[in-house]
């Protein structure tokens, strides 16, 4: 989801509370086996908030930014999610240049909301919203990139349940600048001791699963090197016409799966594991079809889907198309119901 998209979503932001936490005051043992139906490793929701108001840096918590609620991360995980994706701003963590030091006000928020969330068993991505740009500027600084995440990432190398994404949706740049800073954010990642956790890396050309070998990006991420073995690559995948996620309308019930198709045979052939870290589609009964005809493909190629992270909840959202944001959301309402057995 781009930055355009954000913004709006920012300015329609009312300031919905969401509700207490119900009667799924869940411990971990809310994500035991029983409420998880599918064959899945991992399935979540994009928490948005942090990264909103992207044009203001800094900008100003609770103005132009704000966390995720942890009410919702209850409710999520209560319903057998397992896994939320967590879209900050490179520049909030690390003002200035990428070599220089963590804005603890910030970082407290995000280590808070971390820890709320790997306290209930479930996993937390932390998703550089970046677009593989800092200030605005595509990032052609491999090492400052790498200096980045060392710092980063030592913060959380004793707790193995944090994933390390290492942008989110990199686009109209080089496919080797995107393969050499996916490799750099691992480097990095690993060189500060955290070597228990997965890494998603994600593409060129937004990251899109259909776009995957056609954009050339395969080329270059096929090549990625891990010595702790837990790379998993991560695409998007909306369902509209364009691809991008931001209309209601799905094109056919059977697109998800076509879109899919030759990147699950990339991922076979080159013996990867990939996860769907954005999907979404309007609450109507075309794009329903289309959801569950895609998650139903997915796992029946469990071997090399690891997941999928629904887009998006968040605090800010109101009454956004693809709302999951309990207790009214449009998807939470209006598509979540539909999608239980693949959770
Ligand atoms: C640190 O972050 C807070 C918001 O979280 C912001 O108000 C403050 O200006 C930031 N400081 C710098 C130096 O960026
Ligand atoms: C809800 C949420 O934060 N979703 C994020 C998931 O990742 C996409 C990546 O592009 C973001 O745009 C969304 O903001």
């Amino acid at each position: 989801m781009r930055f355009l998209d954000i913004l709006l979503g920012a300015a329609a932001a009312t300031s919905v509370l969401a509700a207490p936490a119900t009667a799924n005051d869940a411990s971990s043992t809310a994500l035991n086996k029983q409420r998880r139906k599918s064959k899945f490793q991992f399935t979540g929701v994009n928490e948005s908030g942090a990264e909103f108001g992207n044009k203001n840096l800094p900008g100003l918590q609770g103005k132009d930014f704000t966390w995720p609620v942890k009410s919702t991360i209850d409710t999520l995980t209560g319903k057998g999610f397992n896994i939320f994706r967590i879209p900050i701003m490179m520049e909030r963590v690390i003002p200035t240049q990428m070599t220089g030091t963590i804005n603890s006000t910030y970082f407290n928020g995000l280590t808070d909301l971390v820890t709320y969330i790997t306290g209930k068993g479930a996993y937390a991505i932390v998703d550089p919203h970046n677009f593989g740009r800092y200030y605005d500027k595509v990032i052609t600084d491999t090492a400052g990139f790498k200096a980045w995440w060392t710092t980063v990432a030592g913060h959380f190398k004793d707790n193995s349940k944090v994933v390390f994404d290492t942008n989110n949706e990199y686009h109209d740049m080089d496919n080797a600048l995107v393969a050499s800073l996916n490799q750099a954010a691992i480097d990095g990642i690993r060189a500060a001791g955290a070597t228990s956790q997965y890494i998603f890396v994600e593409g060129n050309s937004w990251s899109g699963a259909w776009h995957w070998i056609s954009s050339g990006t395969a080329t270059g991420m096929v090549a990625l090197t891990d010595p702790s073995d837990k790379l998993i690559y991560e695409m998007h995948q909306y369902l509209d016409s364009d691809g991008s996620g931001t209309a209601t309308a799905c094109v056919s019930a059977t697109i998800g799966r076509e879109r899919l198709t030759a990147a699950t045979a990339w991922l076979k052939d080159n013996k990867k594991m990939g996860i769907i870290g954005e999907t979404a589609g309007g609450a109507n009964a075309q794009c329903i079809s289309a959801l569950t005809d895609m998650l139903s493909y997915m796992q029946d190629n469990s071997d090399v889907w690891s997941g999928w992270l629904w887009w998006g909840g968040g605090p800010w959202w109101g009454d956004y198309m693809y709302g999951m944001e309990p207790p009214s959301g449009t998807a939470y309402t209006g598509v979540l119901p539909s999608l239980t057995q693949y959770i």
